[in-house]
């Protein structure tokens, strides 16, 4: 299979050495499974101080990205997919003001075969850098970062992570909690007593179907509790009476007497 192609527009092309060099992408980026190539607006810039930002207009603190740099940047990395075939690559801008990150989009953006991302700096980018060359606008949460990286690479890791063959039998089963709409259950390893706090025993016993349901009801409590949105949106996609019988059997456990 042909890698699947990042091309990342940013003034700090190192912090991306932390998707390529570490964990399970950057397995993934040794084995040729995607390729991240950086491009500095710094790079294109018109003078030969190097500029990149101006005051904005309108007046107020701090800096605005130039539209030119980052539209001379952007037509290498659009070149350097069309040369692999990608005739329409798109265009993702991590910002604040972007739709909400979600596992559906990730899915929907890992079946494409290339995106190039656009990591803001300062108070911004031109308006109408983006208006002209941005698809898609991304937040990964309520929340205002330094830039625009950080946001890119969660979601790198989020995309690789989805392209069969990345993740391992033992790796891609746990993936499963999360797709089935639910929390994950709570994991031990040894020792069996730390600090005085047992293993529950069920995991002790060996019996594979009672630690199954253990599992499946650890999951759908701590759903209920911690997370009432996501169990409404598994509930109007329908659960089994196993599944209401162990939620009702935890919230009765979990009832403060
Ligand atoms: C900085 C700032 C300072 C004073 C007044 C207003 C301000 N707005 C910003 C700002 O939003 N800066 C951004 C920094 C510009 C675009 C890149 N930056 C960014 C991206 N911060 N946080 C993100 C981000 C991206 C995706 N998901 C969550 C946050």
């Amino acid at each position: 299979m042909k890698p699947f192609a990042c091309d990342v527009l940013t003034l700090f092309p190192e912090m991306l050495n932390a998707v390529t060099q570490y964990g399970i992408t950057g397995r993934a980026w040794k084995n040729r499974i995607f390729e991240l190539i950086t491009w500095n607006p710094r790079d294109f810039s018109n003078n030969s101080h190097r500029t990149i930002d101006d005051s904005p207009y309108g007046g107020g603190p701090g800096m605005v990205m130039m539209a030119e740099p980052l539209e001379e940047a952007i037509m290498q990395a659009k070149s350097r997919q069309h040369e692999l075939g990608i005739i329409h690559p798109e265009v993702v801008y991590l910002s604040p003001q972007g739709k909400k990150l979600t596992h559906a989009m990730v899915k929907e953006l890992s079946l494409g075969s290339g995106l190039i991302f656009v990591c803001g700096r300062y108070e911004g980018v031109d308006e109408r850098f983006i208006v002209r060359q941005v698809d898609r606008e991304i937040s990964i949460g309520d929340y205002v970062l330094s830039g625009g990286e950080i946001a890119a690479m969660v979601l790198i890791d989020a995309i690789v992570r989805q392209i069969p063959g990345v993740l391992g039998d033992s790796e891609s089963a746990n993936q499963d909690s999360f797709v089935n709409g639910l929390l994950d259950y709570p994991h031990y390893t040894r020792p069996e007593i730390y600090r005085g706090e047992h293993v529950p025993e069920v995991l002790i016993s060996g019996n594979h179907a009672h630690i199954q349901r253990w599992r499946l009801q650890q999951s759908l409590g701590r759903t209920w509790s911690r997370r009432p949105d996501l169990l409404e949106t598994k509930i109007s996609h329908g659960m089994t009476v196993e599944e209401q019988k162990l939620l009702e059997e935890y919230k009765q456990l979990h009832k403060t007497r």
